[in-house]
């Protein structure tokens, strides 16, 4: 048996704020109280001065993923160790059902490659690119028997991940009746195609034309068009990556009549706006993603929804892709969208900077309460993809997934200090105050400052109950 006792520390959760120790038995939060008996078998951690916050759950990264030609720069390994770096301590990554994968073999696939590299526990929503009676039943497997309870399905990308609107209805319809949650991926894709393909006759092939041809109106319009599918279907819809007020007066307005919507932003729409796409500069390959930054009236209504839980939790996309070819043998990655830029790879990496500039530029700048940035970054997701109260909170018989967060320490965020893959970070040089000091697993210290202490592979698979239903 192993006891550690966290002594002294402000412990923050999505509703609490107080002053305890911690004992963890196990890696198990066993008691919270003050001045709790340490044994001679009782390793003592001093937090005092610290905030202990639960681990953080990033509910959308991509851990070697592959789409078209490119595969992200990091693996579940550097992912997952970076993700630690960060704060958080559970994310939900990706398997991909695809022409010829059936939906249990995309999961089986992903847990493998999650068992070898994990270094934080994690879980899986499945991409679901076509619809038929086999794969509606193996959907309602996974929710049952295989601990996957969300499924990503994508309104853009024609020809190669986008499904039409039946497919949708028809998977929404299953899933609401089973406890699971289709996470949409909302732009028109039938209309940026035909704008990319107009743009590249016109020989606009430079990055910033990502941007100008996925216009908020269409990430407005599909989110509309989600919601009224996930209306008629009964069941809750989830959007990922919302970037756009366009898109963001469909969920206030649903979520007012009383529907079950949700929505996620991420901190590069949060952080960053369309003014960077202000030249014909390759280099602004960096800020190619999708949806792609949008302006800065968006960017405050986002800080507002997150406020008033019109927005109910950040998560990072993390999809990495180098900006050097060839860096750490990574290949295919923005470089390959030289000379046109819809070859370049979409998605920014994230997940080691989530906390930290949420907690700078979001509580200290006092855009959101403490109690709001854990809500936002741990509990929200644990509670909306079925993992609480295992994960997203600090209580008696929760893992003992914990943060201790030195509010008051600054440091300058660089790509050369990240633990990733990926060679660069949209925050590259930003001053930010707050910063990760220790991070537990299951009551093992896996970080230490600039210390790795966890274990390859030491990450668990964590089979979730329902999603959406919360
Ligand atoms: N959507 C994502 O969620 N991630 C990467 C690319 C994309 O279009
Ligand atoms: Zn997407
Ligand atoms: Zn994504």
């Amino acid at each position: 048996m192993t006891r550690k006792i966290i002594r002294n520390g402000h412990i923050v959760t999505a509703v609490d704020d107080y002053f305890a120790d911690i004992l963890i038995v196990d890696g198990q939060i066993d008691a919270i109280g003050r001045n709790l008996a340490a044994g001679a078998d009782t390793t003592v951690i001093d937090a005092v001065g610290l905030l202990v916050l639960p681990g953080g759950v990033d509910c959308h990264t991509h851990m070697d993923n592959t789409f078209g030609d490119s595969t992200t720069c990091d693996s579940f390994e550097t992912g997952t160790r970076s993700a630690a770096f960060g704060g958080t301590t559970t994310i939900v990554d990706f398997a991909f059902q695809r022409q010829g994968v059936g939906v249990l073999e995309a999961i089986e696939r992903a847990r493998t490659k999650g068992a070898a590299g994990a270094c934080i526990d994690y879980g899986f929503h499945v991409i679901v690119t076509g619809v038929d009676a086999q794969v509606l039943a193996d959907m309602q497997h996974a929710i049952r028997h295989e601990g996957i309870s969300s499924f990503k399905m994508f309104m853009a990308y024609p020809g190669s991940v986008m499904v039409d609107d039946a497919a949708i209805f028809q998977a929404m319809r299953m899933v609401g009746q089973h406890g699971g949650m289709i996470a949409l991926h909302a732009e028109n894709g039938t209309i940026i195609d035909l704008l990319i393909k107009e743009a590249l006759a016109q020989g606009h092939t430079a990055p910033k034309y990502h941007a100008l041809t996925r216009p908020a109106i269409m990430e407005g319009e599909a989110t509309h068009r989600g919601i009224k599918l996930a209306e008629l279907a009964q069941a809750p819809v989830y959007f990922v990556h919302l970037s756009a007020k366009e898109a963001l007066k469909h969920v206030v307005e649903a979520r007012d009549l009383g529907v079950p919507v949700f929505a996620e932003t991420c901190p590069h729409y949060l952080f960053f706006d369309d003014s960077v796409y202000d030249s014909d500069d390759f280099d602004l390959a960096r800020y190619v993603m999708s949806p792609p930054l949008r302006s800065k009236d968006s960017q405050n209504a986002l800080w507002t929804a997150l406020r008033t839980d019109d927005l109910q939790l950040v998560s990072t996309d993390h999809c990495p892709f180098c900006m050097k070819e060839g860096h750490l043998g990574r290949v295919n990655q923005k470089p390959l969208g030289r000379n046109d830029f819809s070859k370049i790879p979409n998605g920014v990496p994230g997940v080691e900077t989530r906390m930290a500039t949420l907690y700078d530029g979001g509580v200290r700048s006092g855009r959101i309460s403490l109690n709001r940035f854990v809500e936002l970054t741990s509990t929200t997701p644990a509670k909306l993809f079925g993992l609480f109260p295992q994960k997203g909170t600090i209580a008696v018989g929760s893992d003992a997934d914990i943060v201790l967060f030195d509010p008051g320490e600054e440091h300058v965020i660089t790509a050369k200090n990240q633990h990733g893959n990926c060679d660069f970070t949209l925050f590259e040089g930003k001053r930010v105050t707050g910063k990760v000091r220790q991070v537990m697993l299951r009551g093992e210290l896996i970080v230490d400052s600039d210390r790795w202490l966890g274990e390859v592979g030491g990450g668990r698979f964590v089979f979730r109950g329902e999603s959406g239903g919360w």
